[in-house]
């Protein structure tokens, strides 16, 4: 499975190509409508104020409703940019922006927005990522989630996967929200920004899926997450607190009744063990900041940027969707994959029950 997007935050449209998609999967305009709405800015104060209708067009690789087996190519026309907004910084540097990267690898600068390092691209993942967890739960029946584990400081005190939908911060922990609220209207009214960690997992998928050296299973979740902008860091399993474990903490105890824990997330040797697949992923503070910071512009010569315009405070928030899109993409690619070279066997040896998350 190959999956590319294109487009700028303030060109005329993003789109994406997904090829590899096996025939005869059913697929329609709205299959996207509620994960592309999930991510979307505009739908509470905590994000940017920017409103994309966010509309899916599927050009190519669905027939009569199914698709072909050829290259699915999806558009998404852009409706609320607001290039004016960055004229009076098309010729400096946000400290911590990619502008300044950009400009010294392609020598030349895009004023409009973000431009590809803008979270707008993010909508054509979510959108790619629709097809993948169709697939994946119709073929496999594997399912995608994900919530926000973490904004700055504050981490949830209890955990209950039914509260993720109901709030505007996919927080697992409903006790918090009024909490989270004024963090997030004292954060955006003080001009600055916060980072956050997503947690995301998959259920059901089966034993067997990556790869033992190269393409190890966990090394392309972790390409896949890191890819996405914003992203500083990623877990799977007990990830960075492997360190303090002892190796008799750390193994997960097996027995025929199954695995006692998931410290491996899921993954082991690169190869997936039948648990649930889990990995967090830290998301940087955004650097668009209305607080005045020291730059230089395009001729070198110091200044201070101030960021006007529609950003998110903390753009963690509206990531959990899109760190289940590129989770569902890699274990899409992965189960394609391993089908190609293992077929549909049976497992020659007897399967253990997964230590799953919802038993703990
Ligand atoms: C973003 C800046 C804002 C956000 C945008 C991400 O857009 P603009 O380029 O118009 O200032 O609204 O997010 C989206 C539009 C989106 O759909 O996610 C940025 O700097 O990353």
């Amino acid at each position: 499975l190959r999956v590319t997007t294109f487009g700028e935050s303030h060109g005329p449209a993003i789109g994406c190509v997904i090829d590899g998609c096996p025939p005869g999967l059913a697929l329609a305009p709205e299959d996207f409508r509620a994960d592309l709405d999930r991510r979307a800015t505009g739908k509470t104060r905590h994000t940017s104020q920017r409103h994309e209708a966010d509309e899916v067009e599927i050009l190519s690789g669905v027939f009569e409703g199914r698709t072909t087996g050829t290259p699915i190519g999806l558009l998404v026309r852009n409706t609320d940019a607001r290039s004016k907004d960055y004229a009076g910084i098309a010729a400096q540097f946000r400290p911590g922006h990619a502008d300044y990267t950009y400009l010294q690898k392609y020598g030349h600068r895009d004023p409009r927005g973000g431009g590809r390092s803008s979270a707008r691209e993010t909508t054509m993942r979510v959108a790619a990522g629709v097809v993948a967890k169709k697939w994946l739960a119709e073929r496999h029946g594997v399912q995608v989630r994900a919530c926000v584990s973490q904004v700055a400081h504050l981490v949830p005190r209890g955990f209950d996967w039914t509260a993720v939908e109901a709030n505007p911060f996919f927080w697992p922990d409903a006790s918090m929200v009024a909490e989270l609220e004024a963090f997030m209207d004292a954060l955006r009214k003080s001009g600055d920004s916060a980072g956050a960690r997503v947690h995301v997992q998959a259920l059901g998928v089966p034993p067997g899926w990556g790869e033992p050296v190269y393409g190890k299973l966990d090394a392309e979740i972790a390409a896949a997450m890191m890819s996405i902008n914003a992203v500083k860091g990623v877990e799977i399993g007990a990830g960075f607190a492997s360190v303090t474990q002892k190796g008799s903490e750390h193994r997960d105890l097996m027995s025929p009744a199954g695995f006692a824990s998931n410290h491996a997330g899921g993954v082991l040797g690169g190869i997936s063990s039948g648990q649930d697949i889990e990995v967090s992923v830290a998301f940087k503070p955004t650097s668009s900041l209305r607080l005045p910071g020291a730059t230089v512009d395009t001729s070198g010569q110091p200044v201070e940027v101030i960021t006007t315009g529609r950003h998110d405070p903390c753009v963690g928030l509206r990531a959990p969707p899109i760190c289940e899109a590129m989770l569902a993409l890699v274990l899409m690619d992965q189960a394609l994959r391993h089908r190609a070279q293992c077929g549909d066997v049976d497992p020659v040896f007897p399967r253990i029950p997964g230590k799953h998350e919802q038993d703990v």
